[in-house]
């Protein structure tokens, strides 16, 4: 019996893991284990033997079941301690820098118009990007056969041999949003539309989707001189200077008669764009009066309600105000170029995350 117990508590002190005590269990006292064995010997004993055998067998089975729970216990312990020693965290460390964005100059110069037309009496209107026909052209007096169609480089949208629902196209302008606008809450109206565009067209003043907003004011009495006052404000907010000159060229616009094209004001110093100042003029946007067909098409009697329209690309006036020479490199480039070129929003700790860094 010594024998047996020198046996097992040597190899319980030996065992590397769970699985090693398990076989240790099962051999030693287990059902069918060294010390079940020995048990079934008793009855073959005198009374005498069995009375001094019996105890001490449980003796032993109790001695080896301890042990076996205490080196249970102890790989445990031991387990938790490489644990430790392997898992540990320096809570100390510094934090790996993350990249940090910053609003775009477009989102950041369409926020700032909608705020200024919105002080004029403005309100946001917006659209789908997808457009039918009707909406993007024959509502603006662009019939099917205008050169205007043509020139406007559009994206049709495919369609399927014997799939004849109308054309669809990515709007070329914002224009139709007003339409939809006129079709749904009539005049009064005073709106401004301001949203991505489409045409086919790349190069260093042209990407295939650029900005525009375009503004809309329908009543009763307006006229030209409301729009040239309207212009007036937010050229002079937008570009936050005291005064600046607007002049109007005549143009044409199918949506609009008479149409304009406005020049501001404006110097170039050591390439240094003053706006508001100085002896020439620079192009920034059209307008006119809107069309009496246009009126129309939108649901609206133009025998009494007549009013102004304009159109101005949001992405060149960003480029204007942020001192951003190449139009392109407002899709493919990164905060490095931004902050180059000065954008400003990148650097006001309060603007849309910005201080980035
Ligand atoms: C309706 C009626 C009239 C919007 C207008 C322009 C003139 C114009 C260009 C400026 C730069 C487009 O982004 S750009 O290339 N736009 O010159 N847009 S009048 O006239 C409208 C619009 C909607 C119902």
């Amino acid at each position: 019996m010594d024998d047996l117990k020198a046996k097992y508590l040597g190899q319980i002190a030996e065992a590397g893991d769970e699985n090693a005590l398990e076989a240790i269990r099962v051999a030693a006292v287990g059902k069918k284990g060294e010390v079940a064995l020995k048990m079934r010997e008793l009855g073959k004993m005198t009374p005498e033997e069995r009375q001094v055998a019996g105890p001490a067998l449980n003796a032993l089975k109790d001695e080896i079941n301890s042990a076996l729970v205490a080196k249970k216990a102890g790989l445990a312990d031991a387990a938790l301690d490489e644990r430790l020693r392997t898992e540990w965290l320096d809570v100390t460390l510094p934090t790996r820098a993350r990249g940090q964005g910053s609003i775009h100059p477009v989102s950041q110069a369409t926020e700032e118009l909608t705020a200024i037309f919105a002080e004029l009496g403005f309100s946001v209107a917006e659209g789908p990007r997808i457009e039918n026909d009707w909406h993007n052209f024959d509502a603006l007096n662009i019939p099917g056969h205008h050169p205007a169609r043509a020139e406007m480089d559009t994206f049709y949208m495919h369609r399927a041999e014997g799939d004849d629902r109308p054309p669809h196209v990515l709007r070329t302008h914002t224009s139709p949003v007003q339409i939809r606008s006129m079709e749904k809450q009539g005049a009064p109206i005073r709106i401004i539309c301001p949203g991505g565009v489409y045409r086919a067209d790349y190069d260093q003043t042209h990407t295939p989707m650029f900005h525009q907003v375009e503004g809309l004011a329908l009543d009763k009495d307006i006229s030209m001189a409301n729009l040239k006052w309207v212009l007036e404000e937010f050229v002079k907010a937008f570009f936050e200077v005291d005064d600046v000159e607007l002049r109007f060229r005549a143009s044409h616009f199918p949506f609009t008669e008479p149409s304009a094209e406005v020049d501001i004001r404006c110097s170039w110093d050591n390439g240094q764009l003053k706006i508001g100042e100085g002896d020439g003029w620079m192009e920034i946007l059209g307008s006119g009066m809107v069309h009496p067909k246009v009126i129309a098409a939108g649901g609206i009697d133009p025998e009494v309600y007549q009013g102004f329209a304009f159109g101005i690309g949001i992405d060149r006036l960003a480029m204007l105000k942020y001192g951003i020479p190449d139009l392109r490199a407002f899709f493919d480039s990164d905060l490095r170029w931004l902050r180059h070129y000065g954008f400003a929003a990148l650097d006001m700790p309060n603007l849309h995350g910005g201080l980035s860094r």
